[in-house]
């Protein structure tokens, strides 16, 4: 559903590498695959090796903790073709980040002879490019002392060709800055990028805005944890609505924090600007577990109030809300999800299960303390249970967790919501329930899911035996017709939905982007993964 920023990231900075002419005599060319939406292209890489004075060059970018057992799997894959490896991202920059020293994983890595790189590329990207072309690059760059100014640097461009690969296509994501002023103790950001806020230049971004607007883009997610402390985001959201009274029809979601509503200005001028939806981290209601989480900043009386504040401005809440805090039990569970529900009333929440991840103080206390962590990094997605709680066990928490889902996402909660919002917000709060109901009804979570899931056979985790044809094609069938089976729960409940809030002469649109984005998913997947699914060998 959401295309990677730091694709479009580093691919920029690339491009402008290029083009500045400060590769001397290299002559380069970049191929962007996203390993969630598109087969990796064995073949034309290892063509692309063997010609004559060409390096190949892989980045594996943006690699989280959960993605590293995959990116271990590629980067074997890729040396043993000879090929040079590179990987950047969360993990690799937050793993020690608090503990010192180089996490097991990392040294496997190293030891394969992969390129570690901790930091922001933004300010050395072309420095490393050229490392990486002539061979002298050291396992393990570290630029973790050094956050880069983002003034004057190249935007990220998604482009096109790439975006048409996700069910919304005229979706990108843009990071307008980095940083947030707080430091919550089960949060990676701080760690990596910092407690000041850096931003882009304000006219820099208008101008990419406009630009690829006129390519297709026209809805946003600013990833920014924080958008609300960028000194900027005043001239920001001025630009914004400049362009919408020029005719263009720019609207985004945006992260901000809990008391972003009281600033000045601040949720009116984001409405006129084009915001159609805001990621809250509200995290628990339970002050205890607030306090326990140093989420200080939150006061679990005035979130009612912060959420109708949202609302009243016709902007779409969507709200974070973690379990497995200390103080949790299933039971206060249950009734925290009622009260956010029912008292607090959000329009959507992403729940996520307490994780400590490497880079977090959470993470650097567990291993002082000595918990016992789950070994496997896959699980590390804050959807799976990986660390002993004091009053649940994994499986209390796995089961008050998928409940937490669907309590929230009745028809009843959906269709009061829904009446609240007209216009763009409420195609917009429509086509996030379909993604968000479809997600909980293959039991996956929105972040990491899409309409139709297609597997390759080869591209199995290495520790697992690879799958005969019959049984792959077999699994594969089995899992399509769970998928079409949700379809025909899920087509009748927000029809349902659908009709019963729907206003005279408007909201189609939720309507009409449900089923486009349907078929955009699968034709996408039928187009580059069904063929490989089915005829790999
Ligand atoms: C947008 C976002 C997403 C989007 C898109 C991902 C993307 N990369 O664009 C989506 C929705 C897919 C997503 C999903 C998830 N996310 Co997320 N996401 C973010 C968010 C808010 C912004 C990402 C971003 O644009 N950053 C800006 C880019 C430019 O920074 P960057 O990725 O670090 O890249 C820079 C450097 O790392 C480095 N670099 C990166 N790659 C490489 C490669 C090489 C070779 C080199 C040299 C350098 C380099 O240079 C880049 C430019 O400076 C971050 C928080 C954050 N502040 O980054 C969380 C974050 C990355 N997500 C996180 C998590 C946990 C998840 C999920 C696992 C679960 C969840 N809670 O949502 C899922 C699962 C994803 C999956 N497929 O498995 C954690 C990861 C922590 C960790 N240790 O793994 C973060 C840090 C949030 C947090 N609070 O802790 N996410
Ligand atoms: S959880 Fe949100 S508010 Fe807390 S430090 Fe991380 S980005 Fe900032």
């Amino acid at each position: 559903m959401i295309p990677s920023n730091t694709l479009a990231t580093l691919q920029a900075l690339t491009l402008e590498a290029v083009r500045s002419g400060r590769l001397g005599g290299l002559e380069v060319e970049t191929v962007l695959v996203d390993d969630t939406v598109q087969s990796i292209p064995w073949r034309r890489l290892g063509r692309d090796a063997r010609r004559p004075e060409t390096r190949v060059v892989v980045a594996l970018c943006g690699v989280q903790t959960n993605q590293v057992p995959r990116a271990w799997d590629l980067a074997r894959r890729f040396r043993e073709r000879g090929l040079e490896v590179l990987i950047g991202g969360f993990h690799v920059s937050g793993a020690n980040a608090v503990l010192g020293g180089v996490a097991p994983e990392l040294r496997e890595l190293m030891d394969l002879g992969v390129h570690l790189f901790r930091g922001e590329a933004d300010a050395c990207w072309e420095e490393i490019l050229r490392g990486a072309a002539e061979g002298t690059l050291p396992p393990m760059i570290d630029r973790m002392d050094s956050r880069p100014d983002l003034r004057g640097r190249p935007i990220p461009v998604a482009e096109p060709a790439y975006l048409r690969r996700f069910a919304l296509p005229d979706t990108g994501t843009l990071d307008a800055g980095r940083g947030c002023p707080f430091d919550c103790s089960f949060c990676t950001v701080v760690q990596v990028q910092g407690r000041a806020m850096r931003c882009r230049a304000p006219v820099d971004l208008l101008a990419a805005l406009r630009r690829q607007y006129l390519q297709g883009t026209r809805f946003y997610f600013f990833t920014d944890d924080n958008f609300a402390r960028h000194r900027e985001w005043e001239e920001i959201f001025d630009g914004l609505a400049g362009l919408r009274r020029e005719g263009l029809d720019l609207t985004f979601v945006m992260q901000v924090d809990t008391l972003a509503a009281r600033i000045p200005r601040f949720a009116d001028k984001a409405a006129a600007a084009g915001c159609l939806q805001v990621f809250i981290g509200l995290e628990s209601l339970n002050p205890e577990n607030l306090a326990a989480g140093g989420k200080r900043q939150n006061q679990a009386a005035d979130f009612r109030e912060m959420i109708a504040a949202w609302h009243a401005r016709g902007i779409v809440t969507n709200c974070g809300y973690i379990l497995g805090f200390p103080a949790d039990t299933p039971a206060s569970l249950a009734e925290d999800v009622r009260r956010l529900r029912e008292e607090i009333g959000p329009a959507l929440a992403s729940f996520f299960i307490l994780t400590p991840l490497p880079g977090s103080r959470d993470h650097a206390r567990a291993v002082e303390d000595g918990l016992r962590l789950d070994g496997d990094l896959n699980r590390y997605d804050s959807f799976h249970p990986v660390a002993p709680h004091p009053r649940m066990s994994g499986e209390d928490l796995a089961r008050a967790y998928r409940q937490a889902w669907r309590d929230f996402y009745t028809p009843s909660h959906m269709k009061r919501c829904l009446r609240r919002f007209r216009g763009a917000a409420y195609g917009n709060l429509f086509h996030s329930y379909v993604w968000y109901r479809n997600a909980m009804e293959l039991g996956e979570h929105p972040m990491m899911s899409g309409f139709l899931r297609l597997r390759d056979r080869r591209e199995r985790r290495a520790s697992f035996p690879r799958e005969g044809r019959m049984a792959h094609a077999w699994r594969q069938g089995r899992e399509l017709v769970r998928q079409l089976r949700a379809w025909t729960r899920l087509i009748p409940e927000m029809r349902d939905v659908w009709k019963d809030t729907r206003r005279p002469g408007e909201g189609m649109g939720g309507l009409s982007a449900v089923l486009k984005a349907a078929f955009a998913a699968s034709g996408t997947a039928w187009k580059n993964l069904l063929p490989r699914t089915f005829f790999s060998v």
